[in-house]
């Protein structure tokens, strides 16, 4: 059985035994139950899972980005190819999560929670703009790593990587060691991920406990808004980019996009549908792999409009659940978070909602938050990472054709590399 079939069951135990609890009141602060289990052994469970969670962040990034910009190539590779589809990559990203910030803050998710206590609902006050743009120079990087202040994080692992790359040659061995602790800590994000169905469970059916059926109302409502944020960047704002920058059919890309995008789900891997991208781009759309082996491998690293997406919708509902006001402030740190985010963040399942604690964190709300959505986020991860992938092929298309190396022919021609598939 798979891992989002194990969290699925986890998820939903903690929903029957959250509601057995709430519904026959052993919820109280009197009951013996309460106290050693619900407010015991499962907070104990769902707080140590949340601290594996936030304990990754930070060499995850740092590794993750270093190697994302050092897979530029070396500088001067960087080129027009380069430029353009990081402009691209960052723009679609900015679109999306502004989008579903709109969407989510506009359907309300997540308000209206009558709270039973306040135990599980603790939230600390965003920093101010002014001070999150100043302090994302970090005066100490060791001092921004230990207390995971994660945008200063990021700028020194982007200046990392550029200046290996301009060291060149000489750095090699250690951008081979990076790639090899980025290994690492993809096996680590495994390791923890095993243990989210048990952590489902325990946070799943604290919550319930604590908030009932009401929760369930909201969650529901968390991933319908999420879906149909999703849907509407991956269907309306991907294809009215794709047809603006490169007159090219959106319905074509579609027809020809499905299996990469069906594999994708499967997998919610960017990373490991990177071949199946790269095969529908070249052999079914026609761009030429000179541009299309930088590009997508570049955007499966450094693209991911649908975990932006999820980090929107996500920092909404639990600000709204958790009465937080975030403000206007609050959003534009979480958009640049989130977009700068999603250049660390590898195209491995799960790895976004490690980065959802990251943008808690600095937003001032309380990561145990990502324990209500953490059931279902394996399910909204293959969502996403379908997004995630059909933004790298519509990118690579865009380029591709506005570097002259797209071959036309083959886009219109539906029947193209289908043999191959
Ligand atoms: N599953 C990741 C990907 O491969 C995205 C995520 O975790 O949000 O794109």
């Amino acid at each position: 059985m798979n891992l989002t079939m194990k969290v699925l069951i986890g998820m939903g135990l903690g929903v029957v035994i959250g509601l057995l609890f709430n519904l026959t009141g052993l919820n109280t602060p009197e009951s013996f139950v309460n106290v050693y289990l619900v407010d015991g052994l499962f907070f104990i469970v769902g707080k140590m899972f949340v601290n594996a969670l936030k304990m990754l962040v930070v060499p995850l990034v740092f590794f993750s980005l270093i190697c994302g910009v050092c897979g530029i190539g070396n500088l001067n590779t960087l080129g027009r190819v380069g430029i353009k589809s990081f402009a691209l990559y960052m723009m679609t990203t900015a679109i999306a999560i502004a989008a579903a910030i709109g969407i989510a803050a506009s359907a309300g998710i997540g308000k209206g929670i009558d709270r039973a206590s306040d135990a599980i609902f603790s939230a600390s006050e965003a920093p101010a703009l002014s001070e999150v743009i100043i302090n994302i120079i970090p005066s100490n990087p060791i001092d921004a790593m230990a207390n995971g202040a994660m945008l200063p994080v990021i700028f020194f692992s982007i200046l990392v990587g550029i200046s290996m790359l301009m060291v060149g040659h000489k750095a090699r061995s250690f951008i081979e060691g990076a790639e090899i602790a980025n290994e690492i800590m993809m096996k680590m994000v495994t390791i923890v991920m095993a243990v989210a169905p048990y952590a489902v469970f325990a946070l799943i059916a604290r919550a319930v406990a604590d908030l009932g059926l009401d929760l369930l109302g909201q969650l529901a409502g968390y991933v319908a808004v999420l879906a149909g944020a999703l849907m509407l960047h991956l269907f309306v704002t991907l294809m009215a980019v794709l047809k603006v920058f490169s007159g090219l059919s959106p319905t074509m890309f579609m027809r020809k996009m499905r299996n990469a995008q069906v594999f994708a789900f499967s997998t919610s891997s960017s990373n490991a549908t990177i071949p199946v991208t790269l095969r529908t781009v070249t052999a079914r759309m026609g761009a030429d792999n000179s541009v299309a082996s930088f590009t997508v491998p570049f955007g499966a690293t450094i693209n991911m409009d649908g975990t932006a997406i999820m980090q929107g919708v996500a920092t909404v509902f639990i600000a709204n659940v958790y009465g937080v006001e975030i403000g206007t402030t609050g959003y534009l740190t979480v958009i640049l978070m989130s977009v700068l985010a999603s250049i660390g963040t590898a195209g491995v399942p799960g790895v976004g909602l490690i980065m959802l604690s990251m943008v808690f964190a600095q937003v001032g709300l309380p990561v145990e938050g990502i324990g209500l959505i953490l059931g279902v986020d394996r399910l909204m991860d293959m969502i996403r990472t379908a997004v995630n992938v059909s933004g790298d092929a519509a990118v690579t298309a865009i380029v591709a054709k506005s570097e002259g190396k797209l071959d036309l022919e083959v886009y219109k021609d539906s029947q193209a590399g289908v043999l191959d598939d």
